[in-house]
């Protein structure tokens, strides 16, 4: 059975801001205009080329796995300009916590993206180090992570920071309690944050009109929190949105809400099958509002892009495709008792005893396999073999 509640159907809609229309026509918005007015053709093309080159990587992870080289993928097509614009909008010093669907981020935060499906290939527990990219690896425990934001928010502003925390999240994790709780604290200390929800309208299988009886923008105000609700399809708008949110940050302006209406045009993941739970019409009505398309529109239209410039983009995203497969299909296997490694500061006697057990039944593996020092991943081929 497919669902049919999907939008909001309580109080007053809000308005949604938008600087480029579905077709690709750039409109005015009183509020947001300032925040993009310095950007020059070329800034404009490299948002639009992030965008094509994360949905090209997008697509190879998916290939990834679905040849058996990851054991699953959290696909974000159709997310890309909400992940670009406010990933592009952010400092350096800035610190991100993200979801597990935040690879658009990850990409424009400068990480490896070999890092990131590493996580889902079994060969890393975390992905990066967050100290080098100033970003959190990625939260599967939904919600989780806007407590983390607003507690080192309000560890920034306790030290006179003029950074900020910025959290991901679906629209699915505002129903958890650890969302609402971290936006009492962020509003009650005034934490430098913002809170950067992606609407992709599905919950796995839940449609967000079940989870919200009003636009998710509109709760934020409900705890003291300036919110905006933006077209999460629009990168233009999407950046826009967090240099506001940004500039309230880091003036003392305290936390913001953004709620970037979007759409998940694939599936939850990989393991997932949304023609259980969604019709084709919405899927259709979303792939009319494609992020990428109208950004292309628009910078031919304005002549800001020609088919030269299109073709480096192209290659630019065949290249970091390909390196991407060659460098997950050699990531080297961990060695199996490493897991072990940086669980606690201070080990404790259940972890070692939770040591031997693995050890006992890595040695179980007949004849060679008793050896701690193969690979995980080679082991789970001779248990299957
Ligand atoms: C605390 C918790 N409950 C349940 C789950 C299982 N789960 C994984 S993803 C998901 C849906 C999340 O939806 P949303 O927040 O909208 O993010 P999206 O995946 O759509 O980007 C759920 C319920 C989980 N990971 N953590």
């Amino acid at each position: 059975m497919t669902h049919s509640r999907h939008e909001p159907k309580g109080p007053a809609a809000m308005k949604m801001h938008q600087l480029i229309t579905a077709d690709g026509d750039r409109v005015a918005d009183e509020l947001l205009d300032g925040f993009v007015s310095d950007l020059d053709d070329q800034s404009l093309r490299n948002l639009y080329e992030d965008m094509v080159v994360i949905r090209r990587i997008d697509f190879e992870s998916t290939a990834l796995q679905r040849q058996g080289q990851l054991a699953l993928w959290p696909p974000l097509v159709g997310q890309e300009a909400s992940q670009v614009g406010s990933a592009r909008a952010l400092e350096k010093e800035d610190f991100i916590f993200p979801t597990y669907r935040e690879n658009g981020v990850v990409y424009c935060r400068g990480a490896e993206m070999s890092k990131a499906v590493g996580v889902w290939r079994g060969t890393s527990n975390t992905g990066w180090d967050p100290h080098e990219y100033n970003m959190a690896t990625p939260q599967i425990i939904i919600g989780a992570q806007t407590l983390h934001a607003t507690g080192y928010a309000m560890g920034l502003a306790l030290e006179g920071k003029e950074s900020l925390a910025i959290a991901y999240l679906g629209d699915g994790a505002t129903s958890q309690g650890d969302v609402h709780e971290a936006m009492v604290f962020a509003a009650s200390f005034q934490a430098p944050v913002i809170f950067f929800c992606q609407n992709n309208h599905w919950a796995i299988s839940e449609p967000v009109g079940l989870q919200s009886h009003v636009p998710l923008a509109g709760r934020a105000p409900g705890y003291g929190i300036p919110s905006l609700q933006v077209d999460g399809n629009d990168v233009l708008a999407v950046l826009a949105a967090t240099r506001w949110a940004a500039h309230r940050a880091r003036t003392g302006g305290g936390p913001s809400f953004i709620e970037a209406v979007t759409y998940r045009m694939g599936p939850h993941t990989t393991a997932d099958d949304p023609t259980r739970y969604r019709g084709v019409t919405e899927l259709e009505e979303w792939g009319a509002k494609d992020p990428l398309a109208r950004m292309r529109t628009f910078l031919i239209n304005a002549g800001k892009l020609d088919d030269e410039a299109e073709a480096a983009i192209s290659a630019k995203a065949d290249e970091q495709a390909a390196a991407l497969r060659l460098a997950c299909i050699n990531l080297p296997d961990p060695e199996a008792m490493s897991l072990f490694e940086n669980v606690y500061v201070h080990e404790h006697s259940e972890l070692e005893l939770q040591r031997e057990q693995y050890r006992a039944y890595l040695a179980s593996f007949e004849p060679a396999t008793a050896s701690a020092t193969q690979g995980v991943n080679a082991n789970a081929q001779r248990s299957v073999s």
